[in-house]
C-alpha cells in the first residue's frame, strides 16, 4: 500500500460508520451485510479487497502492513541482498502479479502471455507422496513458464477454444467457451499420459476467517453418501500438513488442497516464484541441467516471510455487500435459496477461536461449504488431488465477487477463468449441482437478471 496514511485515515472513518451502536432493532442491518462480521469494511472501489481488518489491533495492522510489502515485493535472482531466490523455475516473481489487487488473476491472452496470473498444475495418473498428484518426471506438479538466466522454461501454455450453445426455457441463449489447455515448447518430451489442470489465481481476502470456522461445522455439512437424498454430497479434502506430519482438512485453492494459510503461503512462494522456505527447503529443479547452480545458501525466505505472507491475506477485510435491501436483489436472494445454491454456497458461519483474536468468535456469509463436489464433465480436469477426484471442486466463497472486475476489469470465474460472466459461471455447473442449473435456465429473463444482481451486490 503506497498510501498508507491515507489509508489508515479512510479507515478510521470506516471503522466509526460501522461499528455505531444502534438500540432500535429497525436500524438493524439487513442480514449479511457484515459479510465478514467485525471484519467487513465498507468499500466497492478497486481498491476493496486491500484493506485489512478494521478490528485488528495496533500491532496488527503494523504486522499486515509489513506483510502488504512482502505480498507486494519482486523478488529477484539469486546472489542478492534482499528478496533474492526467485527460481530457477518460477511463474511471477510476486504474489501481487498474479492476485491482482488481492483479487483474481488474468487468464493468458495469447502463447507465452506473460502477465497472467494463471497456471498448470501436472501429474500423472497414481498416487504421488502422502496420497497427493503423482508429479511428472522432469516436472514436478507445476508447469514453470519462466526461468533465470542459464535454466530453460519447462515450457509454453497454449490454447484451443471450442464454444458450445445453451438454451433457457425462454427461448434466449448463450454461448459457453471451453478452452483446452496443451503445453508447447518443453524443455524436455512430457509423458503422453500427462494430466494437466488450468488454474486462474482466486482472490485472497477475508481467507483467515475462512480458516477460523471450525472444522467439526464443515464436516458436519459434508454429506458423501448423499444420505439425505437431496443429489448434494459434500466431500471434505483430506490433504498433508507438512508441518504436523499428518493428514488434516483441505481448505485453499480450486481443490481445498492446502490446509493452512501457512502451508498455502510456502507452497505459493515454492511453487509459483521457486522460493524454498523451512517447509519446502529444495529448489524443485526436476532434473533440469544448470538448474542448481547460481542458487543462494541457505533457503531463501525465512519462517518469518512465510508468516508475513500468511498474516498479509488472513487479515484482508472482506467488502460488504451492496443494494442487499434493493427489491431486485432481495427476490435474486429468494432464487439464490430457491435454486438450492446455498446447499453448497453455505451462505453463514460463525468463526471459532483463532491464534489471530480479530478473527474468532465473528457471524460471517462467505457463501461456501469449503467442500468438494462433483461438478460434471463439462468442468472435470480428470486430475485428482489428494481426495478430490478429476470431477470434484471445491465450492468457492461468493462473498466480494460482484466486485471482481472493479480489483481487475480482466477477471472472469471459475477454476481456469473460462466464464467471462457471472452467467456464464453458473451455466456451466453440473453433477451434483445440474437441478441449480436446470433451474437457473428455466427462470425468466427478468428472474434471471435478479438473481445475478444479487451474486453483483455480494
Ligand atoms: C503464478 C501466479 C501466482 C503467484 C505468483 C502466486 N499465486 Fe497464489 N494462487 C495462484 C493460483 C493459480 C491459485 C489456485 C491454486 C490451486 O487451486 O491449486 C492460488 C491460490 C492462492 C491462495 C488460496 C486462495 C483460496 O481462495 O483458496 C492463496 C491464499 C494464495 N494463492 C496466496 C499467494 C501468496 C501468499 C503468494 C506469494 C507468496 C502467491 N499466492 C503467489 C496463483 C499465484
Ligand atoms: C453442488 C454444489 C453447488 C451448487 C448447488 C452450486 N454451486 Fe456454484 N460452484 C460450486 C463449485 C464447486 C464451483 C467451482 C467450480 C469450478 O471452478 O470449476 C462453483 C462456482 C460458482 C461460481 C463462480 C465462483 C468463482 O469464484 O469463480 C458462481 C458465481 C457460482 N458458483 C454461483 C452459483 C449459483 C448462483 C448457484 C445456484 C444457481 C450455484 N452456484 C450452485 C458448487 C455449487
Ligand atoms: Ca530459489
Ligand atoms: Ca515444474
Ligand atoms: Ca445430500
Amino acid at each position: 500500500m503506497d498510501n498508507r496514511l491515507g489509508t489508515l485515515i479512510l479507515l478510521a472513518v470506516l471503522a466509526g460508520a460501522g461499528c455505531q451502536k444502534d438500540d432500535t432493532a429497525s436500524a438493524r442491518p439487513v442480514e449479511g451485510l457484515l459479510a465478514g462480521g467485525e471484519g467487513t469494511i465498507f468499500s466497492s472501489g478497486p481498491d476493496a479487497y486491500t484493506f485489512p481488518l478494521p478490528n485488528l489491533d495496533e500491532a496488527g495492522v503494523n504486522e499486515h502492513f509489513l506483510g502488504d510489502g512482502a505480498f507486494g515485493q519482486q523478488f529477484v535472482t539469486a546472489p542478492a541482498q534482499q528478496f533474492g531466490g526467485v527460481g530457477p523455475l518460477f511463474n511471477q516473481n510476486s504474489c501481487e502479479s498474479c492476485h491482482v489487487r488481492n483479487g483474481r488473476g488474468t487468464i493468458p491472452r495469447y502463447e507465452g502471455d506473460p502477465n497472467s496470473g494463471f497456471l498448470l498444475r501436472l501429474s500423472i495418473p497414481g498416487q504421488g507422496p502422502h496420497g497427493g498428484p503423482k508429479p511428472v518426471p522432469g516436472f514436478g506438479g507445476q508447469l514453470q513458464t519462466k526461468a533465470i538466466f542459464g535454466t530453460a522454461p519447462e515450457g509454453k501454455i497454449s490454447a484451443s477454444e471450442a464454444s458450445m450453445i445453451v438454451s433457457f426455457l425462454d427461448g434466449s441463449e448463450a454461448a459457453l467457451n471451453r478452452v483446452t489447455y496443451s503445453i508447447t515448447d518443453a524443455y524436455t518430451a512430457l509423458p503422453p499420459d500427462v494430466l494437466i489442470s488450468g488454474r486462474n489465481a482466486p482472490g485472497v481476502y477475508g481467507l483467515g476467517l475462512l480458516e477460523a470456522i471450525p472444522k467439526a461445522s464443515i464436516l458436519a455439512l459434508a454429506d458423501e453418501a448423499d444420505t439425505d437424498g437431496d443429489g448434494i454430497s459434500g466431500k471434505p479434502n483430506w490433504v498433508w500438513d507438512v508441518l504436523k506430519q499428518a493428514p488434516e482438512l483441505g481448505r485453499f485453492g480450486w481443490k481445498a488442497g492446502q490446509p493452512t494459510a501457512a502451508q498455502q503461503s510456502a507452497d505459493a512462494a515454492h511453487n509459483d516464484m521457486g522460493l524454498t522456505s523451512f517447509y519446502f527447503p529444495d529448489e524443485h529443479c526436476e532434473g533440469q541441467s544448470n538448474c542448481a547452480e547460481g542458487l543462494q545458501m541457505g533457503l531463501d525466505v525465512d519462517e518469518a516471510t512465510i508468516g508475513l505472507f500468511a498474516f498479509y491475506f488472513q487479515t484482508l477485510a472482506v467488502p460488504a455487500p451492496r443494494k442487499l435491501d434493493d427489491s431486485r436483489v432481495a427476490e435474486g436472494r429468494g432464487l439464490f435459496e430457491e435454486a438450492k445454491c446455498s446447499a453448497c454456497h453455505v451462505p453463514r458461519h460463525t468463526t471459532g477461536a483463532h491464534d489471530i483474536a480479530a478473527l474468532a468468535y465473528q457471524t460471517i456469509y462467505p457463501y461456501t461449504d469449503l467442500l468438494l463436489h462433483d461438478m460434471g464433465e463439462g468442468l472435470a480436469d480428470g486430475r485428482p488431488e489428494f481426495q478430490a477426484d478429476g470431477r470434484e471442486w471445491r465450492t468457492p466463497p461468493l462473498w466480494g465477487i460482484g466486485l471482481a472486475q472493479a480489483a481487475n476489469p480482466k477477471a472472469t470465474f471459475l477454476h481456469d477463468g473460462r466464464a467471462k460472466t457471472l452467467e456464464e459461471a453458473i451455466l456451466w455447473h453440473d453433477g451434483e449441482a445440474e437441478a441449480s442449473r436446470t433451474y437457473f435456465t428455466r427462470l425468466s429473463k427478468v428472474e434471471r437478471e435478479k438473481l445475478i444482481a444479487f451474486l453483483q451486490a455480494l
